[in-house]
């Protein structure tokens, strides 16, 4: 049977392009996506005699040359990655795909790595995802000059959660005079959430809806350490409610924006809500959600494409517990295989 490829825009396009090629029975064996505006599809013709009446015997020879073909086809794009050179790093290869680290970021994680004298390529590449997840220590405060940080993202990535989260944690571990503000542009009754944690905690817990208020707020929160402001809103795609936000944040000069994302949203969505959030610059990103999902691929593609360091990560709804300063060690420790093959430790444990 021979494979053959069709280039279209879309795929639904390269699909009838098969379609009219190789006709209606056509067997689909892949689709690739080779980028924007570009699907590759491969596909090839279902052998003569194959359907009602063939006989069984016949039908699994017929499947068992398919399935030999399948595998041909995976050991050559696996060859155009070059990991018939080094069939070690391939196990790496699908468990990354597997996290859902984008292709061009395996490619560089691999990169010439090869396994010489009997040694892992786990170790490199984990030093590597290292390097590549910047990520921001716990900011320096309390050194005199009030803090003022944002917290901006889709709707319910969990940051009003996360603000309690943090406000707890530098309130009781760092012992700082901490005060919160919800920016709330819609006069909705979500205040109420970060006012009875604020109450929880004693405090100063205010809301404002413009950029006037937001001022006089800051003032009123003049002795804090840190400030920490929580935002209400709709979908990132609700401009208009984006352009209100900038506009009352506006109201606080020195502030540094976060924007928060959460791990088990889809990959397409975060990356329109990061689109959509780019204007505030934000200086870190903050993922929650870790313990809803065990596909971590998101943190590296997101850090890789946008240049920003992660700051923290949330893995739960228990407030003040579940949250952590991101730490490149277990991040990496999420993304990698659990049990490296490591030569070294086999059968002492
Ligand atoms: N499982 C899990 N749930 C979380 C986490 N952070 C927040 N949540 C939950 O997500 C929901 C929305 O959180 P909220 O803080 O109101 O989101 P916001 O709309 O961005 O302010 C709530 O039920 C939170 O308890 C987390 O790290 N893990
Ligand atoms: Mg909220």
């Amino acid at each position: 049977m021979q494979v053959r490829r069709f280039t279209a825009e879309s795929t639904a396009a390269a699909l009838r392009r098969v379609k009219r090629e190789l006709g209606a029975e056509a067997v689909i064996l892949s689709t690739n996506r080779l980028g924007p505006g570009r699907v590759e599809v491969a596909a090839a013709r279902e052998p003569a005699g194959w359907g009602p009446g063939t006989d069984l015997g016949e039908l699994s020879d017929q499947l068992k040359g398919l399935g030999d073909m399948l595998k041909r086809h995976l050991i050559k794009s696996e060859a155009a990655r070059g990991f018939d050179q080094r069939p070690e790093v391939v196990p790496l290869y699908r468990h990354l795909a597997e996290q859902e680290v984008s292709e061009p970021i395996i490619a560089e994680l691999l990169d010439g790595l090869v396994a010489a004298g009997g040694h892992s390529v786990a170790p490199p590449v984990a030093i590597r995802i290292k390097k590549m997840l910047q990520v921001r220590p716990a900011a320096r405060l309390g050194s005199g000059r009030r803090a003022l940080w944002a917290l901006v993202g889709p709707t319910g990535v969990g940051k009003t959660t996360t603000v309690a989260k943090l406000a707890a944690s530098f309130t009781l571990d760092f012992r700082l005079k901490v005060g919160l503000i919800t920016v709330d542009t819609y006069r909705i009754a979500a205040p109420e959430q970060l006012k009875t944690y604020g109450q929880i905690m004693d405090l100063p817990t205010l809301v404002a809806a413009d950029a006037g208020e937001l001022a006089q707020a800051l003032e009123q929160l003049d002795d804090r350490d840190l400030v920490l402001i929580d935002t209400v809103g709709r979908s990132p795609s609700d401009g208009d409610h984006l352009d209100d936000l900038a506009a009352v944040l506006a109201g606080a000069p020195g502030l540094q924006t976060h924007l928060v994302l959460a791990c088990p949203t889809r990959e397409s969505d975060q990356q329109a809500a990061v689109k959509a959030f780019e204007r505030f610059d934000p200086v870190s990103l903050i993922f929650t959600k870790l313990d809803e999902t065990t596909t971590y691929g998101c943190i590296l593609n997101r850090v890789t494409a946008t240049g920003k360091p992660v700051s923290y990560i949330t893995f739960g709804q228990r407030v003040p517990e579940d949250i952590e300063p991101a730490a490149a060690d277990s991040l990496a420790r999420r993304l990698m295989p659990a049990r490296p093959a490591s030569p070294g430790k086999a059968g002492k444990e």
